[in-house]
């Protein structure tokens, strides 16, 4: 219990819940433009609304850019003795991250977006008025639409390589990843499931070992991070005495590998540090395991004095508070039972403030409608 909870509430620390998993947008699509009985012209159609994918978007860049969330597409012109077929509305381009899906509020599937440039018409422009609708123009399209962003699994095993990550997958679950003492052993994420006695299941993503300079696309660095956004939350892993890739690069201590996996995160997308994270301090079965986790707290407890060993680039702007701090071994099995509930406590904390705020949202929308 000692070691539960690292209190650090004296640094500046970055707000839990700003990563966003999904968003919800009001869409309309343009009305028709007016027809010309007289001459038998036509209206324009009204605008479109597409959801556009393009690279180095997240969903909370989209909510912040736009944050009344409603797209609407211009009106087609409408018919005139100069120009019997009015000209359409404007489009409108939503810009969202690759890794989505989009559905309607009732839960249609509109489409995906998998690779960059990738278009979902969301809302179509409604017709110009012509002969066949008594030159009267119709209404576009008007709904609400969710963007998901496709998830993997519930935890990502965040870590430099070698630190144990699949060796605690295996712990945890029966799941069987490759284990070896080199690093880079995985090499793409696998998938263990956490079984509880009450059948609930929480899926965990045992994911490839980052390195410096992973956010530049070092050892594969980008497609690496990609999975690192598709988790809900995040389980940092350390080997607790500490990592080094080759002979010819730096010792980095368990502390100087949080700094660092944090920088590499924030470099290459800061939402993700906002993300809900656990620390397991791995291979507490090692000599001197305890002192050097006992080294570690004071350190979190004071990051500011300690990270000025490192080069100031590689120092985090925010530190990342750790939800739970849990030391483990995942050769011993020690810590791993406790490991399993803090993981699911914290998955539950998520899902119970997401629950009150739907609750809100519909208690807010009954009032507003008991209004009229
Ligand atoms: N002593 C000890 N060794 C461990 C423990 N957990 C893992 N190891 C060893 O550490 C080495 C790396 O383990 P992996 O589970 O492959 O590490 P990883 O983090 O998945 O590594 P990459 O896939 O390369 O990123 C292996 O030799 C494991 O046997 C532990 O709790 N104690
Ligand atoms: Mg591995």
């Amino acid at each position: 219990m000692l070691l539960e909870m690292v209190h650090i509430s004296r640094i500046c620390f970055r707000k839990y819940g700003n990563f966003l998993d999904n968003l919800r947008l009001y869409v309309r699509g343009g009305c028709g433009g007016m027809g010309l009985p007289r001459l038998g012209g036509q209206g324009g159609n009204g605008g479109d609304v597409w959801v556009v994918a393009g690279k180095s978007l997240t969903l909370k860049r989209v909510s912040d850019k736009h944050p009344r969330k409603r797209f609407a597409a211009g009106t087609g012109s409408n018919s005139s003795v100069r120009a019997l077929k009015g000209e359409k509305g404007q489009d409108v381009e939503i810009r969202a991250p690759v890794g989505i899906t989009i559905t309607t509020d009732d839960g249609k599937k509109l489409g995906d977006l998998n690779i960059d440039g990738d278009r979902v018409l969301v809302a179509k422009g409604g017709s110009g008025g012509s002969f066949y609708s008594r030159f009267e123009p119709s209404k576009g399209q008007v709904r609400h639409i969710r963007l998901d962003l496709k998830l993997i699994a519930d935890v990502g095993l965040v870590g430099f390589p070698n630190a144990g990550k699949s060796s605690l997958l295996t712990a945890m679950s029966s799941a069987t990843p490759q284990i070896a003492s080199y690093a880079f052993t995985t090499l793409k994420p696998e998938l263990g499931k956490l079984m509880y006695r009450d059948h609930k299941q929480i899926s965990v993503a045992d994911l490839p070992g980052l390195i410096e300079g992973a956010h530049l696309n070092k050892g594969m660095g980008h497609k690496f991070l990609k999975h690192v956004e598709r988790t809900k939350q995040l389980l940092f892993v350390v080997d607790v005495c500490g990592f080094q890739l080759a002979s010819k690069t730096p010792f980095r201590s368990a502390f100087e590998a949080i700094q660092l996996l944090t920088k590499e995160l924030e470099l290459y997308k800061e939402e993700l540090l906002s993300k809900p994270a656990l620390l397991v301090v791995n291979k507490m079965d090692l000599p001197d395991a305890e002192d050097k986790l006992a080294e570690l707290k004071e350190q979190l407890e004071k990051p500011g004095e300690f990270s000025s060993l490192l080069p100031e680039d590689m120092i985090p702007k925010d530190q990342l508070t750790f939800r739970h701090v849990i030391p483990v071994s995942a050769a011993t099995g020690f810590g791993i039972d406790h490991l399993k509930t803090r993981i699911r406590e914290s998955l539950d904390e998520d899902a119970e403030t997401a629950n009150r705020a739907i609750h809100a949202e519909k208690l807010r929308a009954l009032e507003h409608y008991s209004r009229w």
